[in-house]
């Protein structure tokens, strides 16, 4: 599609001057600058060949846990250098969280630190401090997730970092917007419970749950990437930084939308999609959890296969959409139920969705998952076998398009993490492992930020890129 766009652009380029050749070489540039950030040529060079989207962007990237690393590391495969800064010693504290393999880094810690580098810096320490100063006055963006007020107890508050560099971009996430609960701590399922997403999430009759999907921080870190590069976009044009907030209750809603906007309708009377309405439940004064119905306004469930339930897995989403109702039901061998008045409509077929759904599941249960998709999707019936993280992580397709890559690590070998889920023509990702601890440390301090040998020196010897055990051990 961007292809296509560029193509547009440079014949509009050459229609103009066409008419009139003196004004030829100003139109070029004109026609192009129109159509964005005042890019004034279009590269003759083949596609995925030009650089990245965010090459020449540095990061200074204050992020730990989930919710910040996931967009870091984005931003990191589009091309940005970002540099990690950790506690010395400790690091981000996931390099030891969940430990599969003795003495490695965690998954948790690789699989959301890619392309990135790592230098160690106390920032309590005034060296430390003074390697923090030049790295804010050298990046265009500091990133960061700690709680509450951490930033500012380290002393970098966004006037400070604003008067040291005026074009730096400060991107946050927090656990809640301004308000009562600002001050608050907060993880994952915190997030997914206070953005609405565990109120609407399980089976009426169960309690609230919440989702496998990482919505609060992953799905935050999403957002946040957004907000950051959309900050430097409107800094080509401004020449100043601005302050960029995600708070992950906002996040998670964001993602919940649909189910803010079923709490509306519910003014006007019941959610006649939902399986409650056709069971004759009556519905109270909030959403209610939904099971496995779609949010589409499509009845869906999760049926049983061949296999199951011996196999969790062997299930599959099935929606009876009322365009395919004919083919579902001459492929489950209800050809009757195209005309009879009792099933051929879909407000009819609301009251009747349990003996609908056990028809069709009677006929699923005959076929394994992968061959009700093979049946449905020739007649264009959409459904969706349940895939295990197994048969993921097997999926040929899935590694081809880079989606689900093997990367080396020096400590841990070889490992399977996901690669980047945006594909661009012209910024390919090539996923590189996670940095060791430390691991850049003396090549940032010499070549991205030029501290002279002496200095180094200086700051090291201080202890203000060591761990504090060390300090002792010297001394
Ligand atoms: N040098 C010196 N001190 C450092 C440092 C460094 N390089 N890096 C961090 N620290 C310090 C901080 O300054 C802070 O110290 P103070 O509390 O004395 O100011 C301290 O380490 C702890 O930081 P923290 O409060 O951010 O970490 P925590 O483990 O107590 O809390 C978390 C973790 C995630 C709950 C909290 O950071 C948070 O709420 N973040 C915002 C929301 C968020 O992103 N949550 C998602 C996390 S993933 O589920």
């Amino acid at each position: 599609m961007a292809k296509k766009k560029l193509k547009k652009a440079a014949v509009k380029a050459k229609a103009k001057p066409a008419a009139k050749k003196p004004a030829a070489k100003k139109a070029a540039p004109k026609a192009a600058a129109k159509n964005g950030n005042g890019a004034a040529r279009v590269s003759k060079k083949a596609f995925g060949m030009d650089g990245k989207a965010l090459d020449g962007v540095k990061i200074l990237d204050f992020t730990h846990v989930q919710s910040g690393p996931t967009c870091t590391q984005l931003l990191a495969w589009f091309g940005a250098d970002v540099i990690k800064v950790e506690r010395p010693g400790v690091g981000d504290i996931t390099r030891g969280q969940l430990v599969d393999v003795k003495g490695a880094d965690s998954l948790y810690f690789t699989m959301l630190n890619h392309n990135k580098r790592s230098i160690t810096i106390d920032s309590k320490h005034p060296q430390g401090m003074r390697v923090l100063n030049e790295l804010i006055k050298t990046c265009d963006v500091l990133v960061e997730n700690f709680a509450p007020g951490a930033l500012d107890r380290m002393g970098l508050t966004w006037e400070y970092i604003h008067k040291l560099n005026p074009r730096m971009i400060v991107a946050s996430v927090k656990g809640f917007g301004p308000g009562p609960y600002e001050d608050c701590k907060v993880y994952e399922n915190v997030a997914q419970c206070a953005g609405g997403s565990a109120s609407t999430t399980g089976f009426r009759d169960g309690p609230p749950l919440v989702t496998g999907a990482q919505i609060g921080d992953s799905g935050t870190g999403l957002h946040l990437a957004l907000g950051i590069v959309s900050a430097l976009y409107q800094r080509i044009r401004t020449g100043r930084g601005q302050k960029v907030l995600c708070a992950m209750q906002d996040g998670v809603l964001n993602l919940s939308r649909v189910k803010l906007r079923d709490q509306q309708r519910l003014a006007h009377g019941p959610l006649t999609e939902y399986s409650q309405y056709g069971e004759g439940i009556p519905f109270g004064d909030a959403t209610p959890r939904a099971g496995n119905d779609s949010g589409g306004g499509q009845p869906g469930r999760i049926l049983k296969c061949k296999g199951a339930p011996e196999d969790p897995n062997a299930y599959i989403y099935f929606i009876t959409q009322a365009p395919v109702w004919g083919p579902i039901c001459d492929l489950i061998g209800e050809p009757g139920w195209k005309t009879d008045p009792e099933f051929a409509t879909p407000r009819a077929r609301l009251p009747k969705l349990n003996q609908i759904f056990g028809r069709i599941e009677d006929w699923t249960m005959t076929k394994t998952k992968f061959e009700v998709m093979n049946l449905c999707n020739e007649v264009d019936i959409p459904v969706g076998p349940i895939l295990s993280m197994k048969e993921i992580a097997d999926e040929q397709s899935l590694r081809d398009t880079g989606t689900v890559v093997e990367v080396d690590h020096p400590v841990r070998g070889k490992y399977l993490s996901v690669g980047n889920p945006i594909k661009m023509s012209d910024s390919i990702t090539e996923v590189e492992r996670s940095p060791l601890l430390g691991e850049h440390t003396d090549e940032i301090l010499t070549k991205v930020l030029g501290f002279k040998a002496y200095e180094v020196a200086e700051i090291k010897n201080s202890g203000a890129l060591s761990a504090p055990e060390k300090k002792e051990k010297a001394a």
